[in-house]
């Protein structure tokens, strides 16, 4: 699906603002079919959780209304009329006026609506979007309902963040020409070809032109579909961007730049190499996460972010536990970033709720847990992902899910067409799964489907616990089981310690701002022992917000940086190895 972006042919209006809100309370009531009657007014993009003091709010359950007046520029006649939604965290409804124009589930892709036969140009309308934010056992990410003893609904879910919901990022109205684009996918080769294909609303000549990061036209072709050349190409490199613009033009109808990079992608024996060059991630699993806004896209934080993570070392990150905003991305292809992205399948794993709800234990793959209904969603998920992402030079591989439960019965049946499926929509990237301490090398079931093996590991934290050298011993013999058994790559998902910031101490202490340090020191020093390891990704880069639990003190705290973004003494020693490893990691 095409971001949009304002060319000659096609005008953006961003609708980001102060909506008026209410929550969805009395059943059967229709709160699009006029104006909202509320007092309150609710920042566009945010998760509406955390701006309101009523707990009633941060915890609801269910669907809200969210309502404005939107005006379509008055220029616009003859133009289709679009209306795009970044993301409704997990499920939106739009109306205009009375009329529902579109419906979708997944948080965290967007959808868009024709909306031409409904408005006029130069008047007025009343745009109402309800977002519910429901996680079932048919959901991505899945949750469970359960009515409390005094009749309320509660949401529980598996994964271990907030479920920040609402509309967390922009929504659009825009025009397009009668005769438009509909899709472009561009795949690159370090000799310069350029793959492309588009797609255009009706069958239309297309023309496209290959400009330079200067404006300068350098190539162009014919055809809905083929190759051009890019001669003496300048490659999209990790640290070094370079982007050209694939001008796709439907001549007398619509121009449409799609950026895109030359670079390459390939997993070789033990090896991630990028441009054919071998590449060592070194970053952090992040979250979408920050005070009052919620998963609110803020680009204040994506600046300082990316601007921590160039100031200690990090060259990528994954976009856990579900597909980021558009600009991050966008961002990080301007800047060299490099992306594992992920899809919101998370907590898929009922093996661990027993353990943390006391409920009886459930298989995680069967008709009534995790089903076919959930597969599907699945997929649907994956589709949406590579639509939305494909053309991201920045982002290098797959993950489809995050410590699903691969070490129990069903999880290869329920995998394998998943897998599948990401491989026929993209045959150009490695595809991965992050792996739950419980699968190990022995009884995961489905590593082998997959390109590189990306471990999630708590040795010093969960296991362990504050005996590092009992931990390292564990950490070296795991990571060689999956070395030795699957001959892949081996990619440190996530490893850390929760830290309190001014904690101190002297000792091997849990929670201390040294302990941090030293357990991810004693990674590291697991790390440069195997030939196999390409990267590193510490859990997490901030802190951030979760359900409450014993284990949890206003969230999660595994962050290198608090969630204001100041650094713990580990962020000062992880810049000390990374800043210091060059492209590749120390010789083992
Ligand atoms: C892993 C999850 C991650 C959690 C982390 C933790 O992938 O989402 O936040 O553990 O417990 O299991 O800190």
């Amino acid at each position: 699906m095409l971001k949009p972006r304002p060319t000659p042919t096609r005008e953006l209006v961003n609708l980001d603002g102060l909506w008026r809100f209410t929550l969805d309370t009395v059943a059967g009531s229709h709160p699009w079919s006029g104006p909202l009657e509320t007092s309150l007014e609710v920042a566009v993009p945010a998760s509406y959780n955390d701006l309101f003091t009523d707990s009633a709010i941060r915890d609801h359950v269910g669907w809200v209304w969210y309502q404005r007046q939107v005006r379509v520029p008055r220029g616009w006649t003859g133009e289709r009329i679009m209306l795009r939604v970044d993301a409704a965290t997990h499920e939106g409804r739009v109306y205009v006026n009375d009329t529902l124009v579109a419906e979708h589930v997944g948080g965290y892709t967007p959808f868009e609506a024709d909306i031409t036969g409904l408005v006029r140009p130069g008047q007025e309308f009343r745009l109402t979007i309800g977002v519910g934010n429901e996680l079932t056992n048919v959901t991505i990410p899945p949750g469970t309902i359960t009515v409390t003893e005094d009749g309320g609904r509660r949401q529980t879910y598996l994964h271990d963040f907030y479920n920040y919901a609402g509309l967390a990022r922009s929504v659009w109205l825009y025009s397009l020409p009668p005769v438009h684009v509909t899709d472009v996918t561009v795949v690159t080769s370090l000799d310069g070809t350029v793959e492309y294909a588009v797609e255009t609303s009706e069958p239309a000549p297309v023309r496209v032109r290959v400009v330079d990061a200067t404006g300068a036209e350098i190539a162009a072709a014919d055809g809905a579909s083929g190759t051009v050349r890019v001669e003496n190409a300048v490659l999209w490199r990790p640290g070094a961007a370079y982007l050209y613009d694939l001008v796709v033009e439907v001549p007398d109808q619509d121009i449409y730049p799609q950026p895109f990079g030359v670079r390459t992608v390939e997993v070789k024996g033990t090896q991630v190499l990028i441009n054919g060059e071998p590449f060592y991630f070194t970053g952090f699993g992040k979250h979408e996460d920050s005070p009052v806004r919620g998963k609110g896209h803020d680009n204040a934080y994506l600046v300082h972010d990316f601007q921590l993570m160039d100031w200690i070392g990090a060259n990528s990150f994954r976009t856990s536990h579900y597909p980021y905003a558009e600009e991050v991305l966008e961002f990080a292809d301007r800047h060299g970033i490099v992306v594992i992205d992920e899809t919101a399948a998370v907590g898929l794993n009922l093996s661990i709720e027993a353990g943390l709800t006391g409920a009886a234990k459930r298989p995680t793959f069967s008709p009534e847990t995790l089903n076919d209904e959930t597969q599907e969603a699945h997929a649907q998920a994956i589709r949406e992902l590579i639509a939305r992402d494909k053309n991201h030079p920045s982002v290098v591989m797959w993950c489809i899910a995050n410590e699903p439960s691969s070490n129990e019965e069903g999880a290869r049946e329920y995998f394998e067409p998943l897998v599948e499926l990401t491989r026929k929509l993209d045959p150009t990237r490695p595809v991965c799964y992050a792996t739950v301490m419980f699968a190990t090398y022995d009884n995961d079931l489905i590593a082998d489907l997959f390109d590189v093996v990306c471990l999630n590991r708590y040795y010093g934290w969960y296991v362990a616990t504050g005996d590092l050298a009992t931990a390292e011993t564990y950490l070296e013999a795991d990571l060689r089981g999956w070395a030795q058994k699957y001959g892949k790559p081996i990619m440190m998902t996530e490893y850390g310690a929760d830290t309190m910031p001014g904690v101190h101490s002297v000792w091997d202490i849990p929670w201390t701002e040294e302990y941090q340090a030293a357990c991810l020191a004693m990674h590291h020093r697991v790390f440069d022992r195997i030939d196999a390891l390409v990267g590193e990704h510490v859990w997490n880069f901030a802190d951030f917000q979760t359900t409450g639990a014993i284990h949890r003190i206003d969230g999660n705290k595994k962050g290198v940086f608090t969630r204001e973004r100041r650094p713990k003494a580990a962020a000062h020693a992880l810049r000390a190895r990374w800043t210091s490893l060059g492209d590749r990691k120390p010789s083992k």
